[in-house]
């Protein structure tokens, strides 16, 4: 490892060679491989019909993963709070039906067992990076974590709040880079890109990009998408809406399904040029 040096006391989430690589398993999907994983599925789930139409939107385009919050922690308490545990019924079902493993929002310790009899992945959201009792929490869980970076977290800080859930117990961490909060105000965050090169070389654990959150606007999802395969991401994690403008949230940053099939065809070659596949 050259130049790039982080704290010694990140012991368990630092690379130790460079064949020091892990590769988190979700049923027979690898998250660190050679091939990109790419989730993709409503900011909330809203109703089963939303669900499930978008559900068998991203199955056909080729995703390998449905993602969609049940319980949403929003800027304001006046904002759609999510479908709670109607929510995770309905993302189950939706797993019943298109055979893709869930990823989902936990927000809160006490709820960590609910979640985990319903998803398949335990997404930490950016808000509740350094939420330790909740890292605490989720290092005891049975199932992988997607640890989604702070709206202004440094690498080593997000990297130790990987510490706490590795520290538990918990091995399969999945690191998102999401955006980070910077000056501008056009795109709603600043997609830091150059953060997937440095973690391949300070730690082993995946990572994977979310260009929809990382930007706001739907025209700037594909490119960054693209993009973040280039640099060498594992996975994406894509917002798709099959009527965006009527979303309950995020419906600016949404493909439509039409968009994520377009997107998941152009990906395959961007893919191969670093020596991945889909
Ligand atoms: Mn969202």
């Amino acid at each position: 490892l050259t130049g790039i040096e982080i704290s010694s006391r990140i012991k368990l989430a630092s690379k130790k060679d460079d064949l020091d690589t892990t590769i988190v398993r979700v049923g027979d999907i690898k998250i660190g491989g050679e091939a990109i994983a790419v989730i993709a599925g409503p900011c909330s789930v809203e109703s089963r019909k939303q669900l499930m139409d978008i559900a068998k939107a991203v199955k056909q385009a080729g995703a390998k993963m449905l993602r969609g919050g049940a319980f949403k922690p929003r800027t304001l308490p006046y904002s759609f709070q999510g479908l709670e545990e109607e929510g995770l019924r309905l993302l189950s079902e939706a797993r019943e039906e298109t055979g893709l493993p869930v990823v989902t929002e936990v927000v809160s310790p006490e709820t960590v067992g609910l979640v985990e009899e319903y998803a398949d992945v335990l997404q930490i959201g950016a808000r509740n990076m350094q939420n330790y009792p909740l890292l605490r929490r989720v290092g005891e869980a049975g199932k992988p974590v997607l640890l989604k970076r702070a709206l202004s977290a440094t690498i080593e800080e997000w990297l130790g709040a990987a510490e706490y859930i590795l520290a538990g117990g918990n091995g399969d961490v999945i690191l998102c880079e999401r955006g980070i909060r910077t000056f501008g105000k056009l795109t709603r965050f600043t997609l830091d890109l150059a953060a997937v090169p440095l973690l391949k070389e300070v730690t082993h654990l995946p990572v994977v990009v979310d260009p929809s959150h990382g930007t706001g606007h739907r025209q700037l999802v594909a490119p960054m998408a693209r993009a973040a395969v280039a640099s060498g991401a594992d996975g994406l994690i894509v917002e798709v809406h099959n009527e965006p403008e009527k979303a309950k949230s995020d419906g600016a940053q949404s493909l439509r399904p039409e968009d994520f099939k377009a997107l998941m065809g152009e990906l395959g070659a961007v893919a191969r040029s670093v020596g991945r596949r889909l």
